[in-house]
């Protein structure tokens, strides 16, 4: 069985590279499956991945090393039902020291499937070159004391994003990226680049961990636990109505002035996003990282007179401020644009303090 781990920061382009990639896979004739993962349970990747055409199974409610009997049972599953030639397992975010907590329990658990896996981090192109060059960055340091343990731990490290940096910013950090990690494969790419993602399987494919062989990298569990309980998650379902064409407006502008307040108040946005289902037309994702800046006008195509969309918020701030900050610019957007807005399921949090049910040394 082949599995390949995608770690990396919230919002990298960890969902978007797996879809493009599982695309020209199954245009090559392989069957993918994807095992997606959150602390929460109301979640727009799952929704997106499966509006792909991809089989996808999600752990919900938490890590898949403090899940991680969910993990071992949801892969089974997906391995037997639908027989995929590569399974994607992208991990939360948040979540660092997959080797020692998740690959090397499944390695020794399960050792009659031959699993052969690999682990790539991903990271937005944007935030590694501020964190190598000592630039400003949108989160306190125990946060990015997790990104920075996402890398350390790859095999593969891929700088996602390439298109949004210069050619000349793009070649001088995957230089320096490749100076720093001499030990691993780096790739600078595009999730948007068929190219870029042909390479990436590249690299995956044949590709056997030798993390496993290793010991696992030091993790400092209390600085850890600081980093994740700094996060706060937000997660709403809810559906949109108007009187009126289209209310592509309304929630553009409902993500935008989410975005602007966030920005406003200097609270790092992991990652902000939405799926919007129309009643009428095809379903859609849109997103908005503390790299990204303003997020206005994302909507390009027509949703219709009705949605249901479904809000995932991961900042760095405090649950209750979060969900009222969007709440509050949802009533204000209702009141501007006459919609009738029901909340289906909401859900604000902090992720638990790290607590993997297997560690391996
Ligand atoms: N310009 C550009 N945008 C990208 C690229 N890859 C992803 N994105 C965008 O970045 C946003 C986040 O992408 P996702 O694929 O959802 O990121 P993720 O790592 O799965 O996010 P989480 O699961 O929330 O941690 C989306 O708006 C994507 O369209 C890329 O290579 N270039
Ligand atoms: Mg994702």
């Amino acid at each position: 069985m082949k599995i390949y781990f995608v770690s990396g920061f919230l919002g990298s382009g960890k969902t978007t590279s797996i879809i493009n990639a599982g695309r020209i896979l199954m245009a090559e004739g392989l069957k993918t499956g994807v095992v997606t993962n959150d602390q929460g349970k109301y979640l727009v990747d799952n929704y997106f991945v499966n509006a792909s055409g991809i089989p996808s199974i999600e752990v919900a409610n938490g890590c898949f090393c403090c899940n991680y009997d969910d993990f071992d049972s949801h892969l089974l599953d997906l391995a037997e039902n639908e027989k995929p030639d590569i399974i994607f397992a992208e991990s939360v975010g948040s979540c660092a020291d997959i080797v020692a907590t998740v690959m090397k329990p499944l390695n020794e658990f399960r050792a009659n499937y031959s699993i052969q896996s690999s682990l790539t981090a991903f990271t937005d192109g944007r935030l590694l070159k501020a964190r190598l060059s000592g630039g400003k960055l949108p989160f306190s340091d125990d946060v990015i004391y997790i990104f920075d343990k996402q890398i350390e731990e790859s095999d593969i490290l891929v700088i996602n994003k390439s298109d949004l940096l210069s050619d000349a910013d793009g070649a001088e950090l995957l230089a320096e990226a490749k100076r720093r990690y001499p030990e691993k494969r780096v790739l600078l790419q595009s999730a948007f680049s068929d190219d870029n993602l042909s390479a990436w399987m590249t690299e995956a494919d044949g590709f056997s961990s030798s993390a496993l062989n290793k010991p696992s990298m030091d993790m400092d569990y209390a600085r850890y636990a600081s980093g994740e309980l700094k996060m706060a998650w937000f997660d709403k379902i809810f559906s949109v109505k108007s009187s009126s064409e289209d209310i592509g407006e309304a929630i553009d502008y409902i993500f935008s002035s989410v975005g602007e307040v966030l920005n406003a108040e200097q609270q790092g946005v992991g990652h902000l996003k939405l799926f919007i289902k129309p009643a009428a037309y095809p379903a859609m994702k849109i997103s908005l990282t503390g790299m990204d800046g303003s997020a206005k006008h994302q909507i390009k195509t027509k949703i219709g007179a009705e949605a249901r969309v479904v809000l995932n918020a991961r900042v760095e701030t405090e649950p209750d401020k979060l969900s009222s900050i969007v709440n509050n610019i949802i009533s204000s957007a209702a009141d501007r644009y006459k919609l009738e807005v029901n909340t289906i399921e909401e859900n604000s949090f902090r992720p638990g303090e790290p607590a993997p049910v297997h560690r391996f040394a």
